[in-house]
């Protein structure tokens, strides 16, 4: 029988890439458990949203009853938890619902695991769990966990739960971990689609601190296809990170972006620095690499190519998500615009 995977947190920009790949490659159904956040989007799965291999449910993963009746309803034999609050600068203005979501909404699903004896729980996380790096050095599976920010510590929760629960209870699950994500779909608070959008109003592009901060890029597409690959072949109660071989600083990334759209580097605002601001992120992806024969496939030169076009061509999404309350963030954390 073909799985039938609980996908949380579909609708936001890794898990719709998810779905959006997976329904087009595998024979598997899906039902996607989104609570509609403000980083919540239908729109990302417009394409497949009438596929009779696809259900909606919209709902929280912290809803135990409801989570429970899902699974029972679909005969969920799985679930891929991508469901969290995923911005830093958005952890800093207010922690709770990180830890709501992040931390207790894991919990939930790791219960709901046991309860009804599901096959597996595919745990996404992050390398911010790690910490930060000097100039050298990597993160490997076995770097002690030390998070610097809200969100960073509410993830490292959730993966100490998947941990505690593995081992306590036997529970079939495993985690990844990966770096910086972009792509199409990107909410336009993260780093690159904010930049693309800003220069292509040249508006300031407001880069924080002295912009040499490092950051391991990778195409979603290629988190998405590594996630499946764990997913197929991953060994539970295992780490599994996840990387681009990508590391550039964030001065650097936003040169590329004002490069690909010729616009002038006098559009960079340095501007105060993120609190706690993790200095360096690299993952070392030797065992997944390894054991389960995935690399990543894009360069990010056409990766990023590819995502600055699709921000062109999709204005509708662009304006659909920047809504008053995007804005009001926007104020709060950038000043007037
Ligand atoms: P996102 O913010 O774009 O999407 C998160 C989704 O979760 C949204 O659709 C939102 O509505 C949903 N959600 C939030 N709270 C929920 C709840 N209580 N119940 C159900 N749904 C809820 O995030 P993303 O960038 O797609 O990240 C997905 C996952 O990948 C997260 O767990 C994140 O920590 C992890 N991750 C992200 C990156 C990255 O670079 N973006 C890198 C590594 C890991
Ligand atoms: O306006 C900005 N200016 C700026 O200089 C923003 C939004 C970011 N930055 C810097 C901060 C970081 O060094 O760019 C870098 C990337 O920032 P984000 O896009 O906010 O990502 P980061 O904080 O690195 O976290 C991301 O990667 C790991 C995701 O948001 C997380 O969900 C993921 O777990």
């Amino acid at each position: 029988m073909n799985d039938v995977i609980l996908v949380t947190g579909g609708a936001g920009f890794i898990g719709s890439c998810f779905i959006r790949h997976i329904l087009k490659t595998e024979e598997v159904s899906i039902v996607n458990l989104d609570a509609l956040t403000y980083a919540g989007n239908p729109e990302n799965l417009k394409s497949i949203e009438k596929n009779p291999k696809y259900t909606f449910v919209h709902g929280s993963i912290q809803d135990a009853k409801l989570v429970k009746s899902i699974c029972e309803k679909y005969n969920v034999n799985s679930i891929i938890n991508f469901a969290a609050e995923s911005h830093v600068d958005r952890s800093i203005m207010n922690a709770h619902p990180f830890i709501e979501t992040n931390a207790l909404g894991t919990l939930v699903l790791l219960e709901t695991v046991n309860e009804l004896k599901l096959k597996l729980m595919l745990h996404v996380s992050t390398d911010e769990v790690y910490g930060t790096l000097g100039k050298s050095g990597k993160f490997t599976e076995i770097t002690p966990i030390a998070p610097n920010s809200p969100y960073s510590a509410s993830k490292a929760s959730s993966d100490l739960l998947v941990n505690a629960f593995v081992n306590t209870f036997g529970t079939p699950a495993l985690i990844t971990r990966c770096s910086n994500n972009y792509g199409p779909y990107q909410f336009p608070e993260k780093l690159i689609p904010l930049m693309i959008l800003n220069a292509l109003e040249d508006k300031p592009l407001p880069v924080y601190g002295d912009g040499l901060n490092v950051r391991d890029w990778i195409h979603v597409q290629d988190h998405c296809e590594a996630i499946w690959t764990v997913y197929k072949n991953g060994e539970q109660g295992q780490v599994y990170n996840i990387g681009g071989n990508c590391e550039l600083t964030n001065v650097d990334v936003v040169k590329t972006i004002l490069d690909h759209l010729n616009k002038p580097d006098s559009l960079i605002n340095f501007i105060k620095d993120r609190p706690g601001h993790d200095r360096r992120y690299a993952m070392d992806i030797e065992k997944i690499s390894y054991e389960l024969d995935w690399e990543p496939r894009y360069n990010f030169e056409l990766g990023i190519e590819e995502t600055i076009k699709w921000y062109i061509d999709n204005p509708n999404w662009c304006n659909n998500v920047r809504t008053g309350a995007y804005r009001d963030y926007y104020k709060k954390q950038y000043g007037e615009i």
